[in-house]
């Protein structure tokens, strides 16, 4: 299999521009043209876009654009964030692997990037698409000196973070569903994972999981995504540089959680709540002990959310998902 890849590529390569026709390629490579076409698919799920012209046949127009750790660090604006990047081709999870590198010992701000994720996660064992080269799927390491149960704040500091870096780069202004999703036009762009490793009273790490789906045109969704999710490059029309906006979060999000570690979550609330989508909306509160309707009428100086039910009551959620 990897071996009539390679004769594939290798055709392609010597191509250039020309159109290579699925008959031609089959002979060349010795399979059938449904082969052919199979490869070519997978190719396309690898970040590679072929044209394909009738009666002339296919060509690639562009090979997946990778990211290395160089070229992030290349204009890295931070002191902490990032400074430390590891990066992989492919991994099960970043967060697996950044949980075990807290547990060796590394220091806060270090990151974990991969091009793909094969069981990327999402809250509660919820499974997160991860296609490579084509999103952000990164872990950041941090560890503040803060009482674990302040740590889902961490999860607001982060939102916020992403939304600036998405509105700088591509002026998009996206808005955020409490407590984890940031929207653009209703559909999802980025998903943020906060997993704790604490004692009772101090945090030993907290490991920042974010997902961003960049340069993934609508046809790399499975199907039940194509309704809730879309990417930058769906919304924005253009292809984004992802190590640039890699670059842009992790310095948004060092001078925001160091704004939060000195002043709390005050300045972080009301940078929230201008972005907020869910704020002053009746909604349904999705949670383990069921759910819950009403009207959101804002967070809490804690970062928890605050829903009026229907009899007037105000509920106070800490943990949920979200239905506008
Ligand atoms: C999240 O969970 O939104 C957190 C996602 C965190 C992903 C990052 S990537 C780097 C790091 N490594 C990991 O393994 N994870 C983190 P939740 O709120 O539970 O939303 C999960 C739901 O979002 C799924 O059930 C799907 O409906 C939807 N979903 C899955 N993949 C998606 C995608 N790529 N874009 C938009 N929606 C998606």
């Amino acid at each position: 299999q990897s071996e009539l890849r390679k004769r594939l590529l290798d055709a392609f390569t010597n191509s250039g521009e020309d159109f290579l026709s699925g008959q031609y390629l089959a002979e060349l490579i010795g399979c059938s043209r449904t082969a052919v076409w199979k490869h070519i698919e997978e190719l396309r799920k690898e970040g590679f876009e072929l044209e394909a012209v009738r009666r002339k046949g296919y060509r690639i127009v562009k090979v997946p654009e990778k990211i290395t750790a160089n070229e992030v660090r290349l204009g890295l604006m931070t002191k902490r964030l990032g400074q430390n990047i590891h990066y992989e081709e492919s991994v099960d999870s970043t967060q697996k692997i950044a949980l075990q590198l807290s547990l060796d010992g590394a220091p806060e701000g270090t990151v974990v990037i991969a091009e793909e994720q094969t069981r990327g996660r999402g809250r509660m064992a919820r499974a997160w698409f991860s296609p490579k080269y084509t999103g952000v799927w990164m872990s950041v390491i941090l560890r503040p000196n803060l009482l674990p149960q302040k740590a889902p704040q961490l999860t607001l500091v982060t939102a916020v973070a992403v939304v600036q870096a998405i509105e700088e780069l591509t002026s998009i202004k996206p808005e955020i569903k409490w407590p984890n999703d940031i929207l653009i036009n209703g559909k999802k762009i980025t998903g943020i994972l906060t997993e704790l490793q604490a004692e009772s009273d101090r945090i030993n790490s907290v490991i920042i999981g974010i997902g961003m789906n960049v340069n993934q045109e609508l046809e790399a969704y499975p199907e039940e995504l194509l309704t809730i999710a879309t990417s930058l490059r769906i919304e924005s029309g253009n292809r984004l540089n992802r190590a640039e906006l890699i670059r842009l979060v992790l310095a948004k999000l060092e001078h925001l959680y160091d704004l939060y570690l000195q002043e709390g979550f005050q300045p972080i609330k009301l940078l929230w709540e201008s972005y907020a989508v869910s704020i002053g909306k009746m909604i349904t509160a999705r949670m383990v002990q069921g759910d819950l309707y009403g009207k959101a009428l804002g967070i809490t100086g804690d970062g928890v959310l605050m829903l009026e039910d229907e009899a007037g009551k105000v509920h106070f959620v800490y943990s949920a998902d979200i239905e506008l």
